[in-house]
């Protein structure tokens, strides 16, 4: 037991010593700071405590994004004390006025971000280029031409005299309208003119350009296929069109002028060619046939054309096609065996009942006149349903039209006004007569 209290004892004594020395060392530290100071000397600070959230300058990032400074003071780094100068006290620095208060910055508009612009459709695919029909007026120049001192005169004169009457015939015939049908012509009109009194030479042209149409209409002049592409009402399939023709009036080119609008209306086309006399006939037929999208069946050169005929007749049926594009050679009108020779084709059609739906007679308008005696011909032996007057657009003798139709009765069906496959209208006798008879 009295150990035990020595020990205690022991202890509390240690314990007061150290105490005793903590206190000791304060003091001493204390004394050391108050001499520092009145000597002037830096004074060791104990390390700052750590800034409190809120109030510590903004960090860097803050400041870049424009924040508002902060409010709370710069933090205190303790200026090194002046060191006092001999004589003169040291000067006390006023306090600094307590900044303004700095306003609040306005809270940024509440901006929504814009939606990204739609993605842009795709660009639709660019649809070929529609066709542009030629016009007729642009390719009849040169016939246009024969009208042209008619109509100058006819603008400049207050009556109709005997003057404007020989001029209009005159320009009749050199537009090769031909003599029966421009008397015919002249005759109605003067009729005309007197029973409705016209004396104005501007209604004169009115009356003229009526006759003209009337002498070229009306008629049918529809190519004839079923244009739902299945045949004749009777079911007939294909449909056959024949070609005939002097040489180089434009038969070949005019089949595959017809045969790229046939293709692109959905029909089916086959073009035969029964042209054997010439290698070179089918072979060109064969590069119309594939620029246009045909098919083409041929035979060998001076094969018979009438196998030609049959075997493209046969090709058609077995596949389905819609119309036969018949290419014969040139012949001459007045070659009697070539004319039988063109009679056989036509009865090797034939042979399908309503199989052939057109015998086109193409004439080159240059020829002029000499077209009307071709016309008979052809006619006389394999029945002509239509005329294709072509090469229009390089003629001064456009005015065959008007002998053809009112001589012969055959409707001129499609005009020829170039060499390009696009290069084939329908004609239209009001667009021809205005085209003829109108300045500018
Ligand atoms: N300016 C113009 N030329 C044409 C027209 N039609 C055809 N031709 C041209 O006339 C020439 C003869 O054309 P083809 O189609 O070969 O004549 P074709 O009647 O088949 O001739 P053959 O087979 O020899 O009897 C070619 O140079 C064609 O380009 C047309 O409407 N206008
Ligand atoms: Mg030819």
């Amino acid at each position: 037991m009295a150990n035990l209290l020595v020990i205690l004892a022991i202890i509390v004594l240690g314990l007061l010593l150290v105490a005793l020395g903590i206190g000791l060392s304060r003091r001493a530290q204390r004394r050391t700071r108050e001499i520092s100071e009145q000597l002037g000397l830096p004074v060791e600070q104990p390390p700052a405590p750590p800034p409190r959230a809120g109030r510590g300058p903004a960090p860097e990032e803050d400041r870049d994004r424009g924040a508002p400074p902060s409010t709370a003071p710069p933090p205190t780094r303790p200026a090194p004390p002046a060191r006092p100068r001999p004589g003169r006290p040291t000067p006390t620095r006023p306090e600094a006025p307590p900044p303004p208060p700095v306003p609040e910055a306005a809270p940024e508009p509440l901006t929504i971000p814009e939606a990204p612009p739609a993605p842009e459709a795709p660009p639709a695919p660019t649809p070929a280029p529609p066709r542009v029909r030629p016009r007729l007026r642009d390719r009849l120049g040169r016939t246009r031409a024969a009208f042209s001192g008619f109509l100058t005169d006819l603008g400049g004169r207050s009556k109709i005299d005997d003057e404007v009457w020989d001029e209009l015939e005159e320009s009749l015939l050199l537009a090769d309208v031909g003599m029966a049908t421009t008397t015919r012509v002249l005759a109605d009109l003067r009729a005309r003119a007197a029973e409705m009194k016209v004396s104005d030479p501007a209604d004169l042209l009115e009356l003229l350009k009526a006759e003209l149409v009337s002498v070229l209409e009306p008629t049918d002049r529809d190519l004839r296929l079923d244009r739902d592409g299945h045949g004749a009402a009777d079911g007939t399939r294909p449909h056959v069109w024949m070609f005939v023709g002097v040489n180089g009036v434009g038969k070949t080119t005019t089949i595959a002028k017809l045969a790229q609008q046939e293709v692109g209306a959905g029909h089916r086309v086959v073009l035969a060619a029964a042209d054997t006399f010439r290698a070179a006939a089918a072979e060109q037929l064969g590069t119309w046939a594939e620029r246009v999208g045909a098919e083409l069946v041929r035979g060998q050169e001076g094969a018979d054309p009438g196998s030609v005929v049959f075997d493209a007749m046969s090709a058609a049926t077995s596949r389905d096609a819609d119309l036969v594009l018949v290419d014969t050679a040139g012949r001459l009108h007045t070659k009697v065996n070539l004319m039988e020779e063109l009679k056989k084709l036509r009865r090797i059609v034939d042979r399908t009942p309503g199989a052939l739906r057109e015998v086109l007679l193409v004439i080159d308008a240059t020829t002029g006149q000499n077209g009307l005696a071709q016309a008979r011909q052809f006619t006389e032996a394999v029945d002509v349903t239509g005329v294709v007057l072509t090469k229009l657009d390089g003629s001064a003798k456009g005015g065959i039209v008007l002998a053809i139709q009112a001589e012969l009765g055959i409707p001129v069906k499609v005009v020829g006004i170039g060499e390009t496959a696009d290069d084939l209208i329908p004609f239209d006798p009001v667009e021809f007569v205005d085209a003829l008879l109108s300045m500018g």
